[in-house]
């Protein structure tokens, strides 16, 4: 039983290991009175087989459910939230098989507002930060990250049972783009989680025509059949500046020209291994050098 639940986040045994099997786990979140909760999930990665995560709208098991992992292919990106101060989470697993399991954070907000958006590795404007009916947020992501699902912009509307009216956006690591942006970063597809296999991702970086591209790589952690390429102009026909594989200490690149493309082809048999594996690209267009008039 958690009281007063104003913030904060539950995992399943383990986290971010594996959990065991023959689990029964429960909490009861209760909000501070007259408060609700938001619950957002973080990750639900359950083996395929019994093991479930239920969220009932209450504070016992004969609640109402509002979330059920038999039930969801797709995780809710807003969440779930609770129509009084509680919710119950139950997480139980049969007897072989596991996986990383469930990591759900949770907030509360007061009666008559919206809850607070979260977006991980986004950030918002709003125009209350009540979040009353009638306020207006914006949603950006951070550098590397897309703006993916969702709208840019929500609204909470409705006085009589207040709510966005559109779903939250989230922000992902993708595999390829177009960047036409002066600096910026690349990362690895779903970065800071591992890639998945078979991926074949390219992205153009095009900066101002009088200037080259600076590549700073402080991360470089692939499996040894995965591979990162950066070839010297706009396409994958230009010189190769540099391939790599495996895991490589912080390096840097400099492309001759205003267009660097980056290709990443990860092995479709092998499947990774853990958390932090991908890469970290940082790009900046620089002046060529140019003789100085010195006296
Ligand atoms: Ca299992």
């Amino acid at each position: 039983m958690l009281k007063n639940a104003t913030l904060g986040r539950i995992v399943s045994p383990g986290f971010p290991g594996n959990y065991s099997n023959n689990l029964t786990c429960h909490w009861v979140l209760e909000a501070p009175e007259g408060h609700r909760l938001h619950v957002h999930f973080e990750k639900v990665a359950l083996a395929e087989d019994d093991d479930r995560l239920l969220i009932k709208n209450g504070n016992n098991i004969d609640s109402p459910g509002v979330y059920d992992s038999y039930e969801v292919e797709y995780l809710p990106n807003e969440g779930v939230v609770s129509t009084g101060r509680h919710l119950f989470v139950e997480f139980t697993t049969d007897e072989a098989g596991t996986c990383t399991g469930i990591a759900i954070r949770y907030e509360a907000f007061a009666q008559g507002t919206c809850y607070k958006p979260y977006v991980k590795y986004g950030n918002f404007s709003s125009s209350d930060m009540a979040f009353g009916v009638g306020t207006v947020v914006d949603f950006c992501c951070e550098p590397g990250y897309t703006l993916e699902q969702g709208t840019i912009t929500i609204e909470c509307v409705d006085p009589e049972n207040p709510q966005w009216n559109e779903t939250e956006p989230a922000c992902r690591a993708v595999c390829s783009g177009e960047i036409t942006d002066s600096a910026g970063v690349v990362l690895s597809p779903n970065w800071p989680e591992a890639y998945d296999k078979g991926q074949d991702c390219i992205w153009g970086i095009h900066v101002e025509e009088d200037k080259r591209i600076l590549l700073d790589i402080p991360v470089l952690h692939l499996g040894k059949n995965d591979m990162l390429t950066f070839y010297d102009g706009d396409d994958l026909t230009a010189n190769i500046l540099g391939q790599y594989s495996g895991t490589l200490p912080r390096f840097k690149l400099y492309t001759s020209m205003a267009d660097v493309t980056i290709q990443f082809q990860s092995d479709p048999a092998t499947n990774i291994y853990g958390y932090n594996n991908g890469f970290v690209v940082h790009f900046f267009g620089k002046q060529h050098s140019q003789k100085r008039d010195c006296r």
